[in-house]
Parts: structure tokens; sequence; C-alpha cells
């Protein structure tokens, strides 16, 4: 297992690398290019040029999170098959670079939603939280203003103004996709790049939908366990993986994380690991990572991923905004260094209990 943090790149975190190799045992972080368009090219030079930030820093780019899919790609238009040549010339340049795993996802027009980016809890922080009831009140325009208005002036991944803008012709595009196109389109989508990633032993890792479940009319299919699985069988081979974001697929109580974990043996790539409270049908808030302070079970989640064998990259995922810092909401340094300290911390008597039958 290795400890990683994410990180949004000079000027676009307010956190620094320094910062994240004097979080201990954190050894790597994730990141990406976030100022070029989804779509476009990447050029070696600036993904060489990322990686020797991190190097220089003593750390490694474990991974990129995320070579984001352009829309034509999701909705299957003509343009798309542009955008997958453009995907997988990226894919090659990362390959030569060195890069062996990409995070990704499927989400129609949105990434995350919540509709609260700074609730203030009970101990004086504030984190992310989802009401349905304020989601449903609401349309994908005034949302879209809202997430970016609370974003302390961070680029939101995933909500970028620029693609947004175009939000009619986009949600345009998806009239007619349901689930079934949609689970087609990413079939597609991984029958054309697979043996590129063969070829470069990338292990692609897709990010569920968070939250896991229909927003604004939108279809989602990386819901919970059976659709995971359908994932898998859609190019059953090793480098057709999973993001497990407990936090994600955990904000419906349905979904049973460890027994998630069991099914995907071996095709879980990369693991996002934060709590997350239930507080009631369709609603959750961001908590602290430890298990006290959500409806989770970290250890048995950590147990059941070293128990299947799980030996890739982990991050800390969301914190609370703690001890005053201003971040950009969820991944602030404060909190997430708390988490990953926890998580080596289980991981670490996890270890030494080695076979001892609790989970
Ligand atoms: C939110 C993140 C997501 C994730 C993407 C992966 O904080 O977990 O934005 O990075 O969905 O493509």
């Amino acid at each position: 297992m290795q400890m990683t943090m994410r990180w949004f790149g000079a000027g676009g975190d307010s956190v620094t690398l320094e910062q994240i190799r004097q979080v201990s045992g954190v050894t790597g972080v994730v990141a990406s290019l976030y100022k070029v368009p989804v779509g476009t090219i990447w050029e070696k030079a600036e993904i060489l040029g990322l990686q020797r930030e991190v190097e220089n820093a003593g750390l490694t780019l474990a991974g990129i999170e995320s070579l984001g899919i352009h829309d034509s790609i999701k909705t299957g238009s003509p343009e798309r098959e542009q955008y997958l040549d453009n995907y997988i010339i990226s894919l090659e340049r990362l390959g030569e670079a060195g890069i062996r795993l990409i995070c990704y996802n499927f989400m129609p027009v949105f990434d995350w939603i919540r509709s609260d980016l700074a609730k203030i809890r009970n101990d004086g922080a504030t984190a992310m939280s989802y009401e349905q009831k304020i989601i449903d009140q609401s349309d994908p325009y005034t949302l879209s203003a809202s997430m970016n208005r609370q974003s302390n002036g961070y680029a939101l991944a995933g909500w970028e103004p620029e693609r947004l803008h175009k939000l009619d012709e986009l949600l345009e595009k998806y009239q007619g996709i349901d689930e079934e196109q949609l689970f087609a389109n990413l079939a597609y989508f991984l029958e054309r790049i697979m043996p590129t990633c063969e070829k470069y032993q990338i292990k692609m890792a897709i990010h569920p939908d968070d939250p896991p479940w229909s927003v604004f009319g939108l279809p989602r299919i990386i819901t919970g366990k059976d659709n995971l699985l359908r994932l898998i069988k859609l190019a059953d081979r090793p480098f057709n993986g999973v993001t497990l974001c407990t936090g994600s697929l955990g904000s419906n109580p349905g979904n049973d994380i460890p027994d998630i974990i069991h099914a995907l043996k071996g095709r879980i790539h990369f693991v996002h690991v934060r709590n997350v409270r239930h507080t009631a049908p369709g609603n959750f808030e961001e908590c602290a990572h430890f298990s006290g302070d959500g409806s989770l079970d970290m250890f048995k989640i950590m147990k059941t991923l070293y128990n299947n064998g799980f030996d890739g990259p982990i991050r800390p995922d969301h914190g609370r905004a703690i001890w005053g810092e201003i971040a950009m909401p969820g991944y602030g340094l404060y909190d997430r260094a708390l988490g990953a300290s926890y998580l080596i911390g289980l991981w670490e008597a996890i270890e030494k209990i080695g076979d001892i039958k609790c989970v």
C-alpha cells in the first residue's frame, strides 16, 4: 500500500508539495494537468514537468487523477472518434513517462455534487454535505453557480466554469441517453483504450458516481456492486479496474463496502478512503475519517482491503475545514493529514495483527 494525497498543482492548491512531504508516511501524490481542457491531448513536456516537480519535492507521482473524458465519448456522438484518438495519445505519453495509474469517471455533465460545501458541524469545523431536498429544489444552473461561489476561490475539479458555461448545449447532448446507452458508450471507450493500457501497463480506475444515484434526471451507472461488476465484465481484463471511493459508494447506506471490496478483488487499483455520516434517506454529511465520526467502519474497510491483497495507492479523501484553514472545500491540508495518519495507523496495526480473524 502506498499512502498518497491529491495535489492540485502550484497555483491551484493552497497546499504545497513540501507540506505533503511532511505528512509522515505519505510518499506520493496523485495530480493532473488541471489547466488542460478535457479532451485536449496532453503535452509530453508538461507531463514530464509535473513529474519532475513532484519528484524534486521527494515524492512520487503515483497516478493521474483525473484524465477526464470528453462528453462526446460519454454521449457517443460522432466526434467521439477524434476525442478517443486524443485520449489514446495522452495515455501513450503518460505511459512513456512511466505513469501506471489513471483515475477517471463516467458521470454525465457533473462530477461530484453537494448542496453545501461548508456546513457547520457541532465541533465548529465545516464539512461538505448533501441534502436531496435542496438539490430537488435547485436546477443545474443554480447549483453550478452555488458550487463555484462556495469554492473559496479555487477551481473545483469537475466544475470548470469554461465547460459549464455551455450547460444548455451539454444537457441537450444527454437527451435520450439512458443507463443502457451510457454503459454501451463506456464499453466502447474501454474497448478502444484497452490495447494501449495493456501495452503500457496502465491501470484504469473508474471513480464511482458521487452521489451514486441519478441527479437532475441524468443517468448515473457506477453506483454499487452490481453495476461495478458489470463494468468489470465490459472489458474483462486486468487493466480495467476501479477507484474504490468509500465515501462516494458509502453515501448510499445500501452499499456494503467490505462486500464490494471482496467482489472486486484484484480489480481495485486505487482507493479513496473517507468516512460519511448518513443523516436521513438521501442525505449525508462528510466528516472526519475515523470510524466514530461517521457511519462507516473504517477498520473493517482497511482490513478487508488488506485481506484481499490490495497493494496500490490509497489517499485520504475530503476532510473537514478545521483550525481556520481556508482551502479548496474538502482539500485542506490539516484534516486530510489527520486522515492519512489515521489510515496509516490502522494499516500498521492490521499488518502486525496479521491473520487474527476479526472481520
Ligand atoms: C472529488 C473527487 C472526484 C474525482 C473524479 C475522478 O473530490 O473524488 O472529483 O477526482 O470523479 O475522475
